[in-house]
Parts: structure tokens; C-alpha cells; sequence
């Protein structure tokens, strides 16, 4: 999310060749007597950051001597200088207690001796014939937990769960995996395209990713692996935040099986999520960064939609044009319309490679439609918007895995947060059905869903007697052979 004084003392820290503003004469004159560095200090952008703009610095000096504008610039070079890292003060990294016995505990996998022997495969939760009445699930799915299960059972689709939540402003993604397993959307026929992703795709429910409640640093590190295991396997996995600091340990999870700029990224999300500088390597606000950084993916091969609000600012957008990004934010969207920025994004999407990994912050959508998210921001995608271009992306796409993120639940006391969220996934699963069956046009629409081909398909229906009869008795129970056998007297 945002990290904006941050954002400021980074680029001076970072000495990027910073332009010095000039001074009104008036003021240029009150400081002379002051030390050069003093006075260049003042025509740094950084002098503006307690006033807040270069107008309000200026209305504050206006009524200061110059010893008084010397203490000004004194206090704000000071606590400045306070924000950078103090070896005599600071922890420099954070220790861990290797000494303990239970260092580990969380991640450690349950011993398999313990349990009853079984065949690799999935297998369903549930006592009854009906799967949505068992143990909840994604989707009402049959369950997975070991590679060896994926492989056995051909597993195309592996939904894991990943309850990592230490972003900032509001919490609980920890929630996200549980309430949408709880709620429906998942594995339905979309009846945009006919398509029934849970008939044409072998889907499971891989449990959640084990997390450290203590640290998203060491968490990542977890997640990463287990990332990787999955595509190993060739199911592609689709995780279920969880906060976005996992698209970092997904995309590199995905890059150490398929190679470091292998496919494609497209980040769907209100905030651009490419902060840096802040102490923390990783955060749900610096995904991107750390992504492009380290060499994963390279900056043309990645697309953001969505963006709004007050994040990045300037140097957020000249840092994604100087690193070849491509972005498209709302208010591109209210320049151009939805459908050409759409029709923009998938063509960019297939462009410099195949494989695609879809990171879908909830966020992105508006918060009409996602009241259960940490950041949320006004001025969203509608569902109606972000279902077909899901759709269509997983479609044309080599999908390589699929991230949704940011949901909390209980920020949200309906349900629809969850739902909505189910949908954007079974968009996906759909256009990975769409793909797998060679459907990969644009704009593929089901015609018996999309015309209903009147009066000509009632008139022939007519012609060959196969309308429905009409049937007074219908709704009463009884059958019309029951009025035949009766013998009521009064019956004529
Ligand atoms: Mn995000």
C-alpha cells in the first residue's frame, strides 16, 4: 500500500540527480548570509515535506527572519535525518531464536505413518452423495495434500489456500480461504459460454500453505517452495490469499520452475504495489519491486489494471515507463472507455510470451462489489467488467497460476465479498476450460444463451408439437389416470 514519506527521502538517499528549485529573489536574499548547504537545501523538493507543497513552504517562510528560517531548516534536515537506518540504535536485522526446539513447528508436515495407508489421488470430504454437503471446500472439489495426489489424479487445477495477513490498514486476509470455500460461485456452469469448468478440468482443493503469524519475511520463503511443488507437477496452482505481499513468493515460485523471464504478469489492483525503500524487503505494498528487481520477470513483460486513488505518484509512473511496464489505470478507463482498454490489456498479455500469471487483487474491483478488503479505493471495476476480461485472458492464455488476494471477509457482513471473489476465480477456471477445448476467440459467446431467436423458434416448436402442454391438474398432485379411475357419482 502506500508508503509516501518514504517514497521521498528514497530518491533522495538514492541520488538520482535531483533538479534545485529557484528561489523568489525576496527569499533568495533573506537566506545569503546562510551556508551553501543550507541554501541548496532549500531548493530541494525534500524542504517542501513538512509544509507540503513548494506554495505552502514559501507562504510558511514569508513571515520568518532569517535566523528563524535557519532553525526551520535545520529541524526539517534533522528529522529527516532520523528516518535513515542508525547503527548505534536500530536493529539491523531481525533475530531468530535458533535455539529453540519448536523453530519450525509451523511448517513441519505431518508424519504420513500416522494416518491409514492410501492410493495416491484425490479424494472427496463429504458422507454424502451430494459434495457441497461434506467438509467445505473450494467449489465443493475433491481434496489433494501431497505432489504425488496431483500427479495420480491428473490434476489440472490445484486451489491452495495461503492466510497471510500482515498488510497494512485494515487485517484479516487470513480469512479469505475459509470464507470463499464457504460460499458459493466456484465450479459453475458460466452461462456466458456454457462452459462447466468443473466438468472439463480436474480441480482440487490442496488445503492451505502453512504461514508464520510472526513474519511475512520467513513466511514467502515457505510459500515459494510449496509455489513451486505444485508446478512441478503440472497443475497449475491458483492461490487464495492472504495479503499481496505473496505475489512474490508466487511469481518466483513459478520462475524457479519455469524460468526467470519465461511468461507474463498481469496485475489487476488499485495500488501499483512496486514500493521500495521502505526497511522491509517485502510487504503487501512491494511485490512488484522486489519482482522486477531480482530478475523474475522483466518489466516489459508486466501489465497493471486498475490503478487509482493517490499511489504511485509521479516517479511511481516514470519508474513503470522508464522499466518498459504497460498500465492502464481508471483514469485511462474514464479517457477511453472500458472495452478499448480491455481490448488493449489482452493484446498485450499475449504479446511477448505465452505463459501468463494473473495476480488479481480484490481491490481492483469496487469496493460496491468488495466491501471485504484491507485497502479498498472508490472508483473500481464493476463485475461486469472484470469477469469477461478474467475470462478472456485465461482463454487466450498459457495460464501458468493464478493469484486472487486481499479478500477479508469480516470487513464485510454480507456475503458478498466472498461470492464475488468465487467469481473472478471461476472466470479463470472457465477460460482455462475455453483453452483447454481450443475456444480461444474473442468475444466467444454461447448463442443458445445470447439469442433467444424469436418468434421463428416458437413457431417451429408449434409445428412439431413440442411445446409444453398445458395441464390444469398440474400443481393439484393429482395425475390425470386418478380422475379417470375415481367413481365420484356426480361425475357426468
Ligand atoms: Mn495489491
Amino acid at each position: 500500500m502506500v508508503l509516501a514519506p518514504v517514497s521521498i527521502v528514497s530518491l533522495a538517499q538514492e541520488g538520482e540527480k535531483e533538479k534545485l528549485i529557484q528561489l523568489p529573489d525576496w527569499l533568495a536574499e533573506r537566506v545569503a548570509s546562510l551556508p551553501e548547504e543550507k541554501r541548496m537545501f532549500l531548493q530541494k523538493e525534500d524542504a517542501e515535506i513538512f509544509a507540503g507543497s513548494r506554495e505552502k513552504l514559501i507562504v510558511v517562510l514569508e513571515k520568518k527572519s532569517t535566523e528563524e528560517i535557519e532553525a526551520y531548516i535545520d529541524a526539517v534536515q534533522s528529522t529527516l535525518s532520523q528516518y535513515a537506518y542508525n547503527k548505534d540504535s536500530d536493529l539491523s536485522a531481525i533475530p531468530l531464536n535458533t535455539d529453540s526446539s519448536w523453530f519450525n513447528w509451523w511448517k513441519v508436515a505431518r508424519p504420513r505413518d500416522v494416518e491409514p495407508k492410501r492410493e495416491p489421488g484425490p479424494f472427496h470430504v463429504s458422507r454424502y452423495a451430494e459434495p457441497t454437503s461434506g467438509i467445505a471446500t473450494f467449489g465443493g472439489f475433491p481434496i489433494a495434500l501431497y505432489p504425488e495426489d496431483l500427479i495420480a489424479g491428473k490434476v489440472e487445477v490445484a486451489i491452495v489456500g495461503a492466510p497471510l495477513d500482515m498488510g497494512s490498514y485494515h487485517r484479516g486476509q487470513k480469512f479469505g480461504p475459509m470464507a470463499m470455500r464457504n460460499e458459493q460461485g466456484i465450479g459453475e456452469i458460466d452461462m456466458t459460454t456454457m462452459i462447466n469448468p468443473s466438468k472439463e478440468l480436474m480441480v482440487v482443493d490442496y488445503g492451505d500453505i502453512a504461514v508464520d503469524n510472526w513474519s511475512t519475511e520467513v513466511t514467502v520463503h515457505h510459500v515459494r517452495e510449496r509455489v513451486a511443488e505444485i508446478a512441478k507437477t503440472g497443475a497449475i496452482p491458483f492461490i487464495i490469499g492472504g495479503d499481496h505481499s505473496l505475489e512474490y513468493p508466487d511469481v518466483a515460485g513459478l520462475a524457479d520452475v519455469h524460468g526467470k523471464g519465461s511468461f507474463s504478469v498481469i496485475h489487476f489492483d488499485s495500488h501499483y504495489d512496486a514500493g521500495k525503500g521502505a526497511a522491509h524487503f517485502i510487504t503487501h505494498g512491494q511485490p512488484v519491486y522486489r519482482l522486477i528487481k531480482e530478475g523474475h520477470i522483466p518489466g516489459k513483460n508486466f501489465i497493471q489494471v486498475g490503478l487509482r486513488g493517490g499511489w504511485p505518484g509521479k516517479e511511481g509512473f516514470e519508474w513503470m515507463r522508464t522499466n518498459g511496464m504497460r498500465y492502464h489505470t481508471m483514469a485511462e478507463v474514464e479517457k477511453r472507455g472500458w472495452d478499448a482498454v480491455m481490448t488493449d490489456a489482452l493484446r498485450e498479455a499475449r504479446e511477448n510470451t505465452e505463459k501468463l500469471f494473473i495476480s488479481f487483487d480484490v481491490d481492483v474491483l469496487d469496493p460496491a462489489f468488495i466491501p471485504g478488503t484491507g485497502t479498498p479505493v472508490p472508483g473500481g471495476l464493476t463485475m461486469r467488467e472484470a469477469m469477461p476480461i478474467v475470462r478472456n485472458l485465461c482463454a487466450q492464455n498459457d495460464i501458468i497460476g493464478f493469484e486472487l488476494v486481499e479478500l477479508a471477509p469480516n470487513l464485510d457482513p454480507t456475503y458478498r465479498s466472498a461470492m464475488n471473489a468465487n467469481y473472478i476465480v471461476n472466470a479463470c477456471l472457465t477460460g482455462i476450460a475455453m483453452h483447454k477445448k481450443g475456444i480461444v476467440e474473442e468475444n466467444y459467446f454461447s448463442e443458445l444463451t445470447t439469442e433467444h431467436q424469436q418468434p421463428e423458434a416458437g413457431m417451429k416448436a408449434v409445428a412439431a408439437e413440442k411445446t409444453e402442454k398445458t395441464d390444469p391438474l398440474y400443481g393439484t398432485g393429482k395425475k390425470p389416470e386418478e380422475k379417470k379411475n375415481n367413481n365420484e357419482p356426480n361425475e357426468r
